[in-house]
């Protein structure tokens, strides 16, 4: 458990370090299920979920929408220097992570500092709140999972940012990178994000998708070389996400991602950190993405949060849905696990989610669900027929003919032939209800 660490005055009076309780515990300031020293499947769950608070979203995000107002005012804002305005911030940012327990932090550039238009005086900024993360991050044990440069707020990123169109542009986006990625390795780090809200276009009709890519791919190899002479020994990650707030995303989903990846010799340094709903916007299950990415060796990292099922947004409300959240736990319990990255809340409190103590419940409900369903996800894969029920699914292909044919040893010829002398297959039961009231018989 880390050291709450407070700065001059203490933002969130009242709440103390949450700690677990167990499962009959009325206080609503506990963890049920988050017991960080509990063993499952050989790990922690600490060492297993590795949760990070996200930045923006927490201490940065004032409730504001398309439509209203502000309405998350927050008392670390009120100082008139930028620097000893971020420093505040900071101190509430590691007050709220050390009470909640959370290991690891993520962070955009903009998120630590406001930034202005100056590249020296925000490399200044950035610089001092580098050196004041050190201190906290010493003194309390949370680590940086991954840092990142935001290219999609400024005016200057409308059309893109590695894929402007100008090339003055791009040029502002590596100075903002090369920034962030010094933040990033000067922190220790353990991974550097990628994700590109405004790499993609609005329309076709002004737009050269493939000098676009292959600007984006140039780009992003030359981060990357930047990087690695510079000492970074992490991961890079691609985030997809189909669209929001372009009307097409070059990063769609894993598969682009990965296909993007190979063909501009990126995948032995990148992987992809998948954001639950970011699968939904593209149409797919986050089970899907999570599957698509393990199946090609490349799961590093997951955001967290979930989608709204009524609107067509990325609403990014925090997860507490026990049956999504387990089917993703098989998969990544079932595969590979996270390469390198973690769980990053990147979720937000509602609009008009105002008291102080709304930040520790959406973290509570979401580190719970996750624990629940990493221990849930466990069980079945060791107790249950799950595993036996999908492997003999494919048995067909474990001997004989099928074997061969996936050997590579059958032709067409031979595969009719097989068809005439075994006559009509039978019907076989994909059991889809049996499953999944064996997933909730273990909820
Ligand atoms: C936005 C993205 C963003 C990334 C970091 O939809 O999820 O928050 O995670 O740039
Ligand atoms: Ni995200
Ligand atoms: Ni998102």
């Amino acid at each position: 458990m880390s050291n709450i660490v407070l700065g001059e005055k203490e933002f969130f009076k009242g709440i103390t370090q949450v700690k677990y309780e167990g499962p009959k515990t009325d206080n609503p300031m506990a963890f049920r299920w988050y017991d960080e020293s509990r063993v499952v499947a050989g790990k922690t769950l600490k060492d297993h979920l590795r949760f990070a608070g996200a930045y923006w979203h927490s201490f940065v995000g004032n409730g504001a929408d398309p439509f209203g107002e502000p309405t998350h005012i927050f008392p670390w804002n009120a100082k008139a220097d930028a620097v000893e305005r971020a420093k505040d911030k900071m101190d509430a940012a590691f007050e709220f992570l050390t009470k909640m327990n959370l290991p690891f932090y993520c962070f955009h550039d903009v998120d630590v500092v406001d930034y202005t238009n100056d590249i020296n005086e925000n490399d200044r900024r950035l610089q001092a709140l580098v050196e004041y993360a050190k201190q906290k991050q010493a003194a309390s044990g949370v680590k940086l999972l991954w840092g990142t440069a935001n290219l999609f707020s400024n005016r200057r990123y409308m059309n893109g940012a590695s894929t402007n169109p100008d090339f003055h542009v791009l040029a502002h986006g590596a100075a903002q990178v090369k920034a962030a990625l010094d933040a990033t390795i000067a922190l220790g780090g353990e991974n550097y994000v990628f994700w590109g809200g405004r790499e993609g276009y609005m329309t076709l009709l002004n737009t050269d998708m493939k000098r676009e890519q292959a600007h984006f791919a140039k780009f992003l190899h030359t981060a990357k070389d930047y990087a690695r002479k510079n000492g970074f020994k992490g991961t890079f990650f691609i985030e997809p996400k189909p669209c929001e707030p372009s009307k097409h995303q070059y990063d769609y989903d894993a598969a682009t991602v990965i296909g993007f990846l190979r063909e501009y010799d990126l995948l032995n340094d990148f992987k992809l950190n998948l954001e639950v709903n970011h699968a939904t916007l593209a149409g797919h299950t986050f089970q899907h993405e999570l599957q698509v990415a393990t199946d090609a060796g490349m799961l590093g990292s997951i955001d967290a949060n979930r989608g709204d099922y009524q609107n067509g947004w990325d609403t990014d409300q925090f997860p507490n849905n026990i049956t999504e959240i387990v089917e993703a736990m098989l998969v990544i319990l079932g595969g590979t696990g996270l390469q390198g990255g973690g769980i990053n809340f990147d979720a937000k409190i509602r609009r008009n989610s105002t008291d102080p103590a709304d930040l520790f419940y959406a973290h509570i409900g979401g580190m719970d669900i996750f624990a629940r369903a990493l221990i849930i996800a466990d069980s079945i894969l060791q107790k249950s027929e799950y595993k036996k029920i999908r492997t003999e699914r494919y048995a067909s292909f474990d001997t004989g003919k099928g074997k061969a044919f996936e050997e590579g040893k059958l032709s067409l010829e031979d595969l009719r032939q097989y068809a005439i002398e075994n006559g009509e297959p039978a019907v076989l039961s994909g059991k889809q209800e049996y499953l999944e009231n064996l997933i909730n018989n273990y909820i």
